[in-house]
């Protein structure tokens, strides 16, 4: 049975989602975002540095959320949730996949360490300013590809369970500005999901 490693309010969500969207057994170890949880010697084992989400397989135990979405179409679902290699939307769907991490997440994460993990006296005005002009900078694409679409790719891929998630996130951090119309109907879209909603009822 797969087991998902899972706290709320993570990307550990997406891993969730994606499970619920395939229709595939599995079962959830529901941590709290405590260092006793995460930092455990039993976690790191898991997961050198202590972080959501892990994936277990049998004798296979994976993470880095991309990898465990990869891999559970690999070996789960194969032909599932992402068009064929050989399909003209292919280039596209890598591409809005891996844009999540590589370019939508980094300012993230530093605005959530600027306004909820640091303790106010250790927070920077500047970094967090930056780190919210890089945000919108590195959305204004992601606007741009939705236009006359409900999805990124096709009628809906795992390049949205990624970057859906992260769109889903910067709105509900309120990083998505109203001129962003087109990720506001996606984010929509995505929350009317019943995937979705029982990903982020376990939230
Ligand atoms: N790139 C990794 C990021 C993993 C990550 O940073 N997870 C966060 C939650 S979204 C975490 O576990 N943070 C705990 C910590 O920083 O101690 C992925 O996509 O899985």
């Amino acid at each position: 049975m797969l087991k998902v490693h899972f706290v709320a309010n993570t990307r550990a969500g997406r891993i969730v989602w994606l499970l619920e969207e395939l229709g595939l057994d599995y079962e959830v170890n529901i941590m709290p975002f405590t260092k006793e949880g995460l930092k455990s010697e039993e976690h790191r084992s898991r997961h050198a540095l202590g972080r959501v989400p892990v994936l277990e397989d049998g004798d296979v135990s994976i993470f880095e959320s991309g990898a465990i979405i990869e891999y559970i179409l690999a070996r789960h679902k194969d032909g599932g949730l992402k068009p064929d290699v050989n399909a003209p939307e292919f280039p596209n769907y890598l591409q809005w996949f891996h844009y999540c991490e590589g370019m939508v997440m980094p300012p993230m994460n530093q605005i959530v360490v600027q306004t909820i993990l640091l303790p106010p006296d250790r927070r920077d005005e500047n970094v967090l300013l930056q780190a919210q002009k890089l945000l919108s900078k590195s959305l204004a694409p992601v606007n741009e590809a939705l236009v006359g679409k409900d999805y990124l790719v096709g009628d809906f891929s795992a390049a949205d369970v990624m970057l859906g998630h992260s769109c889903f996130m910067a709105n509900r951090l309120g990083c998505v500005g109203e001129e962003m119309e087109n990720i506001k109907a996606y984010v929509a879209k995505i929350q009317a999901r019943p995937a979705f909603i029982k990903a982020i009822e376990m939230e």
